[in-house]
């Protein structure tokens, strides 16, 4: 089977250039001018901007949170990303008492459902000398990636002297660290103490979690990975103060990379204070509005290398039952923190809504070019974790997944677009100027207008190797 997309307007990291693209297989097999084929499906992409498949490095499906579980699981969680023209996820897995093998085998269970291309990192949120001795056998399972915590105190945290030994052994075997910062100590005195003096309402998750946390956390990171000589990637930067930490740590040449998320950019903690304050209830908080600038300028000027979701949805009212795919569900949700803020499970949708919403308020608004969009949405992810120029890439040889974008669509956004399992959008109403028409899995079409073409078990499990720093 062979497709032929003529006349787009290719946009890759670098360049932005006319050309067509055929597709044979699950394979680009070329690029170029006045392409023809024999008997080839032909698209015409005359005014179309044709990008490698979104690439989100951070997501949550089916995770268990306090009571309840993420609302999207690895099949819609999948088609909403793919509506939203993102190809590949990256989910956590939680790390389970029985070790590596056996926490795997558990999420790949779960991720047999998977309508797009997926891989995994490895939550380090336990450490000994067995632990240690294992990390290795990561690698082997083409999980690359390991993800640290310096929140969490009694659940997810290691303490600084394991994260240095990991950082170590990260390094031995070509493997990436990824850092949750955040300041644990702090934050479980300032939980305590809001208790105490009874409050309970949801401004007091940001007001509990301060962004010096964030801050210093990022740089002790940066200077832990400087003494063991080895990269570190910071997740879901949220402060400018972090910014400027990584701005001190990179000039210095320290390897240290850094995500960051569209609620971060878009959304002050101001959003708690609302009478639905709890849709907006994430770890880290969100921060202020120049926190949200000093963000923006750090992807305009490079600091920061990609754009993830941590998608991890809940119901704002998982009494009420929504349709989905014509069947009723419902999953307990932002209610269950009703009375107290440390009840409310933390995450928010986002896997659909971060291109279509970044092409327009952040491509549109100037704060980045066509290509950074494509470098911070796609091509970076696949460099930093191993998938390059499999993915990522609008190259021959590469897997044909191909976003075909429509820059005239008008949408009026929301929860009614959106195939995210969940009752509510952050971005009720927001106008869009741009939009995917057509989505390509592997040369597969799953996505065409507002058609749904892909299935559960579509998706194939990515196994990464070493990645490149950034
Ligand atoms: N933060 C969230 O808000 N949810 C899931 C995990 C995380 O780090
Ligand atoms: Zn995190
Ligand atoms: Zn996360």
């Amino acid at each position: 089977m062979a497709t032929l997309i003529k006349n787009g307007t290719l946009i890759t990291a670098s360049d932005t250039f006319q050309s067509d693209i055929l597709i044979e297989g699950e394979i680009i097999v070329q690029i170029g001018k006045d392409l023809t084929h024999p008997s080839a499906d032909v698209i015409d992409a005359t005014g179309k901007l044709i990008m490698p498949g979104g690439i989100d490095p951070h997501v949550h499906l089916d995770l268990p949170m306090f009571d309840t579980v993420s609302s999207d699981d690895h099949y819609t969680g999948h088609k909403a990303a793919a509506f939203g023209g993102t190809t590949t996820a990256m989910d956590f897995v939680v790390l389970e008492h029985e070790g590596f093998k056996y926490s795997v085998d558990l999420w790949m269970e779960k991720a047999a459902k998977a309508a797009i291309d997926y891989s995994f990192h490895m939550n380090l949120t336990q450490f000994s000398d067995k632990i240690a001795k294992e990390i290795p056998s990561l690698m082997e399972m083409g999980i690359q990636t390991l993800k640290v915590f310096t929140a969490y105190n009694g659940r997810l945290r290691i303490d600084d002297g394991s994260i240095f030994k990991a950082l170590r052994i990260a390094k031995e075997n070509g493997m990436l660290m990824m850092a949750h910062c955040e300041n644990g100590d702090v934050i479980e005195t300032l939980v305590q103490q809001a208790l105490a003096d009874g409050h309970t309402d949801p401004e007091w998750h940001a007001l509990t979690r301060p962004s010096w946390g964030a801050v210093e956390a990022t740089l002790r990171m940066a200077a832990m990975a400087e003494q063991a000589d080895s990269p570190v990637y910071i997740v879901h930067m949220n402060a400018g103060g972090e910014v400027d930490m990584l701005r001190y740590a990179r000039e210095r040449g320290v390897k240290v990379m850094g995500e960051t998320c569209p609620q971060y950019l878009f959304f002050t903690e101001d959003a708690l204070s609302r009478e639905d304050g709890s849709k907006w209830i994430c770890s880290p908080p969100m921060r202020t509005e120049m926190d949200n600038a000093r963000l923006w300028q750090g992807l305009h000027d490079g600091t920061l290398q990609t754009i993830g979701t941590d998608h991890c949805p809940f119901f704002f009212d998982g009494t009420q039952p929504i349709v989905y795919e014509g069947k009723e569900i419902a999953i307990a949700g932002k209610e269950l923190g009703k009375y107290n803020f440390t009840k409310i499970p933390n995450g928010l949708p986002g896997i659909q809504d971060r291109m279509p919403i970044l092409w327009t308020y952040g491509v549109q608004t100037g704060h980045i070019t066509p290509n950074q969009f494509v470098a911070y949405m796609s091509t970076n992810s696949a460099k930093i974790f191993g998938l390059y120029p499999r993915k990522g890439a609008l190259v021959p040889g590469a897997d044909a997944d191909i976003v075909i974008w429509d820059p005239e669509k008008r949408v009026k956004y929301g929860v009614a677009q959106s195939h995210q399992r969940t009752d509510y959008n952050l971005y009720e109403g927001w106008e869009l100027a741009g939009y995917p028409e057509k989505v390509f899995l592997r040369g597969k079409l799953i996505v065409d207008g507002e058609k749904w073409l892909g299935k559960s078990g579509d998706g194939q499990f990515l196994k990464r190797g070493t990645g490149e720093i950034l």
